[in-house]
């Protein structure tokens, strides 16, 4: 069994999968019976294949991230003796047999991943460690939600949920597990899933020259290998693999308020009134635990929330959803419903002895429901009801680790894990999943609405269900950077639905911190400031009267662009491209994206460039990647390739529109609810490069758009032959909006034809993309910085339009 030389005294031995002994080829699926181990490789797509290795005969695979069948792919394969090959149209894997090992190259012949030539796969006791060859300067991006810098190389990281109320801006593990990670050098790229929930652990080339490892405490390992030409191609593919997120709530898009805990219902309704009076724009308020009677789930405190029914209506009569926090841990408690019906229902975890498994959090001592039983998961999208009844439109999973006080849930507990009965330290790392998986379902059939769902614990493929966030973060300038760091990594691991506390959850914001956090949150996808109890609030207006305008600036751009950003959604739902993108999305071999300076720049959808600043900052350096870069307060050029010093005001945050850009926009609004005027504006920003942008609408609440009631046209931007088309309308629905403004910025003058006949282009000082203007109750909104742009103006229709200019 022994594939190494282990001296005597060694108390474990390194174990290898040995030499290939025997392939059977079926179809797509190679099997490879080495001297240690089973192997087996299937190819999934031209592009995506699964590598499984176990010491002991396979049984049929078992994800709770992978959603994909394999796809019927042209394989060939070519067996010579000491080594086989797998080809397909775009990759070429070559097996080698004494000892096992196995590279991928493309169709150039180029490696793109091998095994670490010694190393490659082998087991010490139970853990599983694959050792990839570290190649020459590559790079390392994605793996989740894990702190540290956007190029991972020199890092190692270990994945398993955890409660880290104020964790430190460098700490892990944190809250949630994707064991996917992107890996670049020779202007080359892949993607790897290990998909393995057992405690893991990476290394990107930490401490070591030789290799970039995964491996896991036990199970298989079983790894899927992506390859593409661009990253957004591997995170589509990665995405395809996981599952997409479904078309959120369009509410959900809006700005939200939070406090841990805003009670009694007066409280809520109080603040909810102050947005409205203050015009800054709202769609969500959010109770947190207090609402609960002793913290027992599915029940209110009937003093603080006489009629929960009542205020949820009222809200929503004002434009506010409300969302409810949900734990899972049940009160142990006589007489309490939910215990006794879940006990009733057997849905709550036990020990191996069959006793019932009990830890302790808010309410005391708690029984915890197996969300990985269908009869659990049955059980509580029962009990969901309770809340969507009255109105509730969003379920915010919480402390589903699982935390308890004391962090140290025992191995022996057992969990149904669909048909695997498995322990603890199997399925720690998917039960957050399955809770927001069982909430989402619950939520989607008793309503029939698309509801919010958000966590804090996940695992690969949660973006089927639920939005996350990076739970409890510090008030601090760091940790708003981290932030961003967390959001663009798990934009790049199939998350589009991302957001962290405004604000930060520990601590008190200064007002410095307060104000470019609000700022930066207008382009983060959930929009949410949250505070823990016992803190400075995090309503806008407690920050004074200047950074109360200041963040209505920003909510009001927010809303201003929801055409824009409800079309990135979409975008997201049916590619699995992020919202919010780091720039080694697009700009993949541009070592400047990857330098610490600039590493925290993101672009919000393909056209707006965010460069975060922190409230210490009166300058800051900015990176311009390739092409032209707008100012969006003035539109000034400026051109890529360049590291730029920009002067910074509080009013201003660093945003920056890409050349050639199409920004759908609407009239501004207090919440989603609320209808906007009847013309779309379509920015349009002069440029070299030819850009298209996919815009998108829906009744913003339904699953009809499931059947086709949808509105769906590209817009296309053709600089060579000038002209601008607005394609044919796909879709059912019909739009909201009866005129389409196309506003041209840099075009200079322009004489237009639109299907061939000539119109004019109305010359304008624009008000309404720079997000900076002074607020009068009596006088509204008059803008303080203003560029000129041509405004040419046609009806909205369903057929094909051409602009020429
Ligand atoms: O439910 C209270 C908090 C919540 O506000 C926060 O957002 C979560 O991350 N929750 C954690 C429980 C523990 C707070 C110390």
């Amino acid at each position: 069994m022994l594939a190494m030389a282990i001296p005597a005294y060694a108390q474990q031995t390194v174990n290898t999968a040995g030499n290939v002994e025997k392939v059977t080829v079926n179809g797509q699926t190679i099997h490879l019976k080495a001297s240690n181990t089973d192997i087996e490789i299937a190819v999934f797509s031209p592009t995506m294949v699964r590598v499984r290795m176990d010491r002991h005969p396979l049984p049929p695979a078992f994800s709770y991230a992978v959603v994909a069948k394999p796809q019927p792919t042209a394989v060939k394969t070519t067996d010579a003796g000491g080594a086989m090959t797998i080809l397909t149209d775009s990759i070429k894997i070559v097996v080698q047999k004494k000892p096992y090992s196995i590279a991928f190259y493309n169709a150039q012949g180029q490696e793109v991943n091998a095994d670490e030539q010694g190393l490659t796969t082998s087991w010490v006791g139970n853990n599983v460690t694959t050792y990839k060859h570290l190649q020459e300067g590559e790079r390392f991006i994605g793996l989740g939600e894990k702190t540290g810098p956007l190029d991972r190389f020199g890092n190692a990281y270990t994945n398993w949920n955890s409660d880290v109320f104020g964790y430190a801006v460098n700490a892990d593990p944190i809250y949630s597990t994707i064991p996917f990670y992107i890996g670049i050098h020779h202007h080359l790229n892949y993607g790897i899933l290990f998909d393995n929930s057992y405690q893991s652990d990476f290394s990107f080339g930490a401490s070591t020259d030789r290799y970039a490892a995964f491996g896991a405490r036990d199970g298989e390992m079983n790894y899927f290998f992506i390859y593409h030409q661009q990253v957004a191609d591997i995170i589509s593919e990665y995405t395809a693999l996981t599952g997409r997120m479904p078309m959120p709530p369009l509410w959900s898009l809006g700005y939200q308020q939070n406090r841990y805990s805003y009670y009694p219902d007066t409280e809520v309704k109080r603040i909810a009134q102050t947005l409205r009076e203050k015009k800054i724009p709202a769609d969500g308020i959010t109770l947190d635990i207090h609402y609960m009677d002793n913290y027992k789930l599915f029940t209110w405190n009937k003093d603080r929330f006489p009629d929960p029914k009542k205020m949820i209506a009222d809200l929503k009569a004002e434009g506010f959803r409300t969302t409810l926090i949900v734990d899972p841990g049940i009160k142990v408690e006589d007489g309490y419903a939910a215990h006794e019906e879940g006990v009733k229902a057997n849905v709550f975890i036990k020990y191996s002895d069959g006793k019932l498994y009990s830890g302790q959090v808010w309410p005391g001592w708690c029984n915890f429901t197996d969300y990985t039983d269908p009869r659990g998961r049955a059980w509580w999208k029962g009990q969901i009801r309770n809340y969507t009844d009255i109105g509730v439109a969003g379920i915010w999973n919480d402390m589903n680790e699982i935390a308890t006080w004391g962090q140290k849930m025992p191995n022996n507990v057992l969990f149904a894990y669909d048909g695997h009965p498995t322990t603890h330290l199997q399925a720690h790392n998917i039960y957050a999943l399955n809770m927001a998986r069982s909430s989402y379902e619950g939520a989607r059939e008793a309503t029939q609405e698309r509801p919010f769902i958000l966590t804090r614990a996940g695992y690969a493929g949660l973006q089927r269900y639920t939005a996350i966030w990076t739970g409890d973060n510090r008030a601090e300038d760091d940790h708003m950077l981290a932030g961003v760091r967390l959001l663009n990594s798990l934009g790049l691991s199939g998350v589009a639905f991302t957001g962290m506390d405004i604000g930060g959850f520990t601590g008190n914001a200064t007002v410095g911190l307060y104000t470019r956090w609000i700022q930066l949150g207008a382009f983060i996808p959930y929009y949410r400031s949250h505070t823990a109890v016992n803190t400075r609030s995090s309503e806008p207006w407690t920050y004074g009267e200047e950074t109360m305008e200041i963040a209505r600036n920003f909510i009001n751009l927010r809303y201003k662009l929801m055409p824009y950003l409800y079309s990135n959604f979409y975008a997201a739902a049916t590619t699995g491209l992020p919202v919010q993108r780091s720039l080694a999305i697009d700009y993949t071999f541009d070592g400047k994206v990857y330098d610490p300076q600039y590493q925290n720049q993101f672009c919000f959808g393909p056209a707006l460039m965010v460069a975060p600043v922190t409230s210490q900052q009166t300058v800051a350096k900015i990176y311009f990647p390739q092409g032209s870069w707008y100012d969006l307060y003035n539109d000034t050029l400026i051109s890529g390739n360049q590291e730029k010093l920009v002067e910074l005001s509080w009013q201003k945050l660093p945003v920056y529109v890409k050349e050639s850009s199409i920004i759908p926009m609407q009239s501004l609004v207090q919440s989603t609810s609320e209808k906007p005027d009847d013309t779309l504006r379509i920015h349009i920003y002069k440029g070299q490069q030819e850009n298209h942008f996919v815009y998108y609408e829906d009744d913003g609440i339904s699953y009809k758009y499931e059947h086709g009631d949808y509105y769906k046209r590209d817009i296309a931007y053709t600089p060579g032959n000038n002209t601008i088309t607005l394609g044919k309308a796909a879709g059912k629905f019909t739009s909201k909006f009866g005129t389409v403004a196309l506003i041209l910025h840099g075009f200079g003058d322009v004489q237009p034809k639109v299907n061939g006949a000539a119109v004019t282009a109305a010359k304008a000082r624009l008000p309404f993309l720079s997000p900076i203007s002074r607020f009068d109750p009596q006088g509204g909104f008059t803008p303080v910085d203003s560029c000129d742009v041509k405004v040419i103006t046609v009806q909205n229709g369903s057929d094909k339009m051409e602009v020429q200019y």
